[in-house]
Parts: structure tokens; sequence; C-alpha cells
């Protein structure tokens, strides 16, 4: 090599290092308080004493750049148990503030308090934390949004304005009692009230019209909505009357732009869209209901609205005088064909910077699904009031998920603890059948169990994702704790490898947290073992968590040095 090549490369490797540096010195720590307690909410004609952090539902928005260290010390003055997760947060080898329960900590007891602390690297866009303890999430939940690195720009033109839309659902009962009350009688859980946007309503329900959300925008300005489904148990439609909206963003990874008039959100997902303030100077409604892919199954048909309300709109003389907003159509609840549609428009915009694995270590295939179980002898017929005096179960590969109770399943893994659980998680189902056809009875009860699935540090891991037909076919939201995966492809009735490898995208999948699996259908994801710990894979539907469809990976640590999980904070709480 000459020397003026090696000057030049030395130069340069010192100009990364130098801008490595600034922007390592630009990153900032941002310190919070989380006081979790029960506080009166006026919903729905009745005030309820709900748990909530800091008086506010929801929570505080907390708001970083990409490369920031978030320090949250959260005070649990409320009643129950609680734990916060950071939903979609990588977590890279701090696996011990991830948060679910029994998973990763033991719950933060009534009067205790844990800090929780990580760094956001890497992310950009819009995440959220919640609750992650019994249904205590129903009304524990907040933003996070994510910003470029300070400086960065965002792939698209700044808009004028950014508004954080959570979608959130609301029962006009204490939702712990319906939880318990479920738990108790194997039951299908009393359906929500209503869904809220912003933690409000909307106009289509009974005492909630005053206080509407409202969503600012101005003729020709650009608002970024923010959208995050934080409902318990419902997949959601949303749209906004008259406007079209331009998808950029999803679950904290940018994607290539498309248009779309309905976003679906299954719990946990987030969408970025860009509004333009293009239509008559007006009100018009934001509005979110169901997407109900379970048939003959109790939902909650009713709809939230926000107003999308223009700056310079004509104010009335008095708020009773004001121009009723456009009411926008929303799709059928039962219209998988939009779903399918949109869901199918994402792709990572740029495909040089996609990393999905082009070969596998790890092939792995996971039904998910619902099931019925006898009535244990024991159980009285107040116990078993599933369908025909069964009680509900869900699972994955026919385990039942069920959590640890005297030392969370991260401690255990790192110190060695036997006893708590087992590593037999299977890598396909135990046995084959047509998953999306007539199941047959004796194959509708899955065996309980707390089952891991081992992960060598570093692997590259395919998970089929395959909907089951047992009680009823369901669109799932599977969320991986610690990791982003790419969605390689989805589809409907039973995964076929020899067709279905064809239609694989290893070119510009998008990057997501967790996956709307289609209702009798499947999907494929991918990602890269490269964060040790334990980490759950669940459906985000609360209901389905508690009857057990769930599951752990179990990720060694690497040999390098900053392969390792950290070690636990000293406030962790034991149980
Ligand atoms: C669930 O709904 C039933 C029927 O409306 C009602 O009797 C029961 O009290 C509800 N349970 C809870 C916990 O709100
Ligand atoms: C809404 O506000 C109006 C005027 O302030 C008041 O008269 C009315 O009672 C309020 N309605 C509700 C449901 O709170
Ligand atoms: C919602 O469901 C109720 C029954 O649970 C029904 O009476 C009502 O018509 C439904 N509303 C809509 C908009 O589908
Ligand atoms: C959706 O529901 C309607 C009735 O509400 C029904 O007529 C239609 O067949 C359903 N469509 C699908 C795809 O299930
Ligand atoms: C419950 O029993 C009835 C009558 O035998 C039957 O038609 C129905 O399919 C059963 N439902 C379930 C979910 O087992
Ligand atoms: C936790 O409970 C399990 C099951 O009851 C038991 O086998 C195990 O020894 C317990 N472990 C600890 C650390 O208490
Ligand atoms: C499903 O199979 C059972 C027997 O295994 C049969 O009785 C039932 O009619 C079948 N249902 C359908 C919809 O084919
Ligand atoms: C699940 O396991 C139970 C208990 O071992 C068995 O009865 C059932 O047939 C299995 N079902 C499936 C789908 O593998
Ligand atoms: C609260 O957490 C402790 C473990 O720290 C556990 O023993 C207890 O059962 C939990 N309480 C409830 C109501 O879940
Ligand atoms: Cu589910």
């Amino acid at each position: 090599m000459d020397n003026f090549r090696c000057f030049f490369i030395m130069f340069l490797a010192i100009f990364v290092l130098f801008i490595s540096a600034l922007s390592l010195a630009n990153a900032e720590t941002h310190e919070h308080e989380f006081v979790v307690q029960a506080k009166p909410v006026n919903r729905l004609c009745n005030i309820h004493n709900s748990i909530i952090v800091n008086g506010q539902f929801p929570g505080p928005t907390l708001e970083v750049n990409n490369g920031d260290t978030l320090i949250v010390k959260v005070i649990n003055k409320a009643q129950y148990n609680v734990t916060i997760h950071w939903h979609g947060v990588r977590q890279m080898r701090t696996g011990w503030a991830d948060g679910p329960e029994f998973v990763t900590q033991c719950p933060i007891r009534p009067g205790g308090s844990f800090t929780y602390r990580f760094t956001i690297s890497g992310q950009e866009g819009t995440l959220w934390w919640h609750a992650h303890s019994s249904w205590l999430r129903a009304t524990v939940y907040g933003a996070l949004i994510i910003h470029p690195r300070e400086g960065a720009p965002y792939p698209f033109a700044k808009p004028k304005r950014e508004t954080a839309i959570l979608l959130g659902e609301w029962w006009d009962a204490n939702p712990i009692d319906v939880v318990r009350e479920a738990t108790r009688t194997g039951g299908a859980p009393n359906v929500s009230d209503a869904y809220t946007i912003n933690g409000q309503p909307g106009d289509l329900y009974k005492c909630s019209s005053n206080d509407t959300v409202i969503v600012p925008i101005d003729s020709g300005e650009t608002n970024l909505l923010r959208v995050i489904n934080a409902a318990l148990n419902q997949p959601l439609f949303f749209t906004v009357a008259n406007h079209k909206l331009t998808v950029v963003g999803a679950d904290a990874s940018y994607t290539k732009p498309f248009t779309t008039s309905v976003l679906m959100l299954g719990p946990g997902q987030t969408t970025d869209v860009l509004i333009n303030g293009d239509q008559p100077p007006s009100r018009y409604y934001v509005a979110a209901r169901a997407y109900q892919s379970a048939q003959n199954a109790p939902f909650d048909n009713t709809t939230t609205t926000a107003i999308l309300e223009y700056k310079s709109a004509p104010r009335p003389a008095t708020k009773g005088a004001q121009t009723k907003p456009v009411i926008p159509p929303l799709p059928a609840y039962n219209d998988t064909a939009t779903v399918t549609a949109f869901s199918k428009s994402f792709r990572s915009p740029n495909p040089r910077e996609v990393l999905v694995p082009k070969e596998v270590d790890e092939s792995l295939f996971f039904t998910i699904g619902l099931g019925l179980n006898k009535c244990p002898p024991n159980f009285g017929a107040s116990r078993c009031q599933g369908p025909n005096g069964t009680r509900f179960t869900a699972s994955m590969n026919n385990v039942s998920f069920a959590l640890p109770n005297n030392v969370s399943i991260l401690q255990a893994y790192q110190q060695g603890i036997p006893g708590v659980f087992t590593t037999d998680f299977p890598a396909n189902p135990p046995l084959k059948f047509d998953f999306t056809g007539n199941v047959s009875r004796s194959l509708w009860q899955p065996a309980s169990g707390t089952k891991g699935y081992k992960l060598k540090y570093g692997s590259r891991v395919q998970v089929v994702l395959q909907d089951t037909s047992i009680f009823t076919p369901e669109n799932h939201p599977i969320h991986l704790h610690g990791y982003d995966f790419y969605i390689i492809a989805e589809g409907f009735g039973n995964f076929n490898s020899k067709k279905d490898t064809a239609k694989f995208n290893l070119v510009d999948p998008p990057l997501r947290n967790t996956v709307a699996v289609p209702v009798n259908g499947w999907a494929v994801i991918r990602f890269v073992a490269d964060n040790p710990g334990a980490w759950i894979m669940h459906c985000h539907l609360d209901v389905h968590i508690n009857w057990g469809l769930a599951m752990v990976f179990l990720v060694d640590n690497g040999v390098g040095e900053l392969q390792s999980i950290e070690t636990p904070p000293e406030d962790l709480p034991l149980c």
C-alpha cells in the first residue's frame, strides 16, 4: 500500500472515531420517576379508581433521541404487584430491565420500587411502555417517542406537527376484577365498554363528548401521527375522514412510504403516518374500531373518535354550535381482505440496510391458537363456564405457558436455579395435523408447562408462526421481546415449506417487533439471536397470555466482551 493511501485510510478512521465520539457525547440521559397509584378517573358517566402513572391517563410520554439512555424509577403505591415493559426497546445486554413479571424480574410489590436503566440504540420512531403484570396495562401505559440522533434528519420532510395517538380499551369495571373473574370461571372475560384515543372514548359514548381529543392540523401542513394500539385484547382499524395516510414507520423502524385510507394495528403494534392538511378547513373524525377475526366470540363493537381540527376552521360563537365532524367509513369488523392488503404493503425502505439472515441455523415451526380444557374433577360447574362446561386455554406447540411464581426465568437461567423451567420447548408441533382444518376434539387440550427454547448466541433463527382453527381461528399479534424481526412472508391455510419458501422476501422485508399473524394462516419471521437473556414471545391479546399463548427464548451469552448480559441491578425485585 502506498503512503498516501495508508495516510488517507488512517485519516478516515480517525474521522469516523471523532464523529462517533461526537454523537456519543450528544447522547443524553433522561431521568424520570413513575409513581403508580390508584386515582379517580372519570369516564362513561362513572368515576373509577384506576391504577395510573403520575396521576396521568394515559401516562407520561417519554421523548428521547436515538442513542439516549433512560433511567426510570418506578414507585409502586398501588395495591397490586406491578412491572413496566418498554415495548419494542431492544434492551441490548440489559434484559433485566425488560419488565415482564416472572420472566425477567419478580414484580415490584406494593410499597416497593425498581429503577429501570437502558439505552435506546439504533431505533427511531414510535414505541411505548406499559405494565406487564396481570391486566394493569389497561390503564398503565404511555408513548415512548424516539427521534433521530441530534442533528440527524427524518427520512422524510420534517412535519410541522407530531401527535401521539394511543388507542386504548376501557372497562366500566376494575380490569383486575375482570381478569380474576375469567380466571376463576374459565370463561371468556367480559368485553370492554369503550375504546379510547389518548384516554378519551369520544363523541359516540355517553358523557364523553365534552372531552373528545382534538388533533390539530392546518391547511398545507403535515402532521406526523404516531399511532399506538395499546388496547388490551382487540386489533383495531384506524382511519381519518377524507384524509389519506402515508405510512412511514412501524414499531420504531422506518418503512418504504405507502399511502392508505385505513390502518390495522394489532395490540402492541405502532404505525407512524403522515397526514396532510389538504382538505377544506373543518373538523374530521379520527376513528378506531374492532377488527374481529374470531368467529362467534363476543366483542366490543363500539367506535372511538377524536377530531382532526384545522386551526383555520371557522370558529362558532358557542361551543355547542360547532360543526359536526365528518364521519369516515370504517371497514366491516371482519374485513380480513383489507387487513391483508394493508399488511402486504409493508417494505423496508432501503434494501442495502436490510440485515435479514439469508440462511438459518434454527428452523422453528410454532403453532399458535386456542384450546378448551375439560373441567377438572375437583372443579364445580361455576369454575367451568367455558363453552359446554370447559375452561378456555391457549398454547404454542401445544404447550400452555405457565409463569413461575418464586423466581424469574431470567434469574433462574443466569444463576442455574433448577426446577423453575425446562428447556424442552418443542422446535416443531409434537403432532402434525391439518392446523387450519376441522381439528379433532382429541387435540384441543394442550399440556401446561414452563418451557424455554435455547438459542446459541448469534444463531440465525426462523420461526413459522402457524395459526390453528382450534375453537376458532384468529389473527394473533405475536410480540417478541428483546428483538426486532423481519417478516419475510405471510399467507393463509397451512404453511407449506415446498411451495411457500419461494414467496420469502429476503430483499426488503419489514422489520417489526409484533406480527399480526393472519387468521387461519401463518407468518414467517427471521432474526439473529444477538441479545443474551430470557425473552418472552407471546400473543399481545392479554386474554390469550392468561390462557398460555407464550413461550420463552433463552439466548446464551456470547464469548466477546460485549456479548454477555450485564450483571443484575442491585435493586432488582426478588420474589
Ligand atoms: C361481567 O359481566 C357480567 C354480566 O354483565 C356481570 O354480571 C359481571 O359483574 C361482570 N364482571 C365484572 C368483573 O365486571
Ligand atoms: C358538557 O359541557 C356543557 C357546557 O359546559 C355542560 O352543560 C354539559 O353538562 C357537559 N356535558 C357532559 C356530558 O359533561
Ligand atoms: C353491537 O353489538 C350489539 C349486541 O352486542 C348489537 O345490538 C349492536 O347492533 C351492535 N352494533 C353495531 C354497530 O354493530
Ligand atoms: C362478515 O360478516 C358478515 C355479516 O356481518 C357476513 O355476511 C360475511 O360473510 C362475513 N365475511 C367474512 C369474510 O367472514
Ligand atoms: C357445544 O355443544 C353444542 C351442542 O352439543 C354443540 O353444537 C357445539 O358445537 C358445542 N360447542 C363447543 C365449542 O364445543
Ligand atoms: C420454585 O417453585 C418450583 C415449583 O414449585 C420449585 O420446584 C422450585 O424449587 C422453587 N424454586 C425456588 C428457588 O424457590
Ligand atoms: C368436523 O369433524 C367432526 C368429527 O371429527 C364432525 O362431526 C363434524 O361434522 C366436522 N365439522 C365440519 C364442519 O366438517
Ligand atoms: C397436546 O397434548 C395433549 C396432552 O399430552 C394431548 O392430549 C393432545 O392431543 C395434544 N394436542 C396436540 C395438538 O398436539
Ligand atoms: C406478588 O408478587 C409476589 C412475588 O414477588 C408473589 O408471591 C405474589 O403472589 C404476587 N401477588 C399477586 C397478587 O400476584
Ligand atoms: Cu392471541
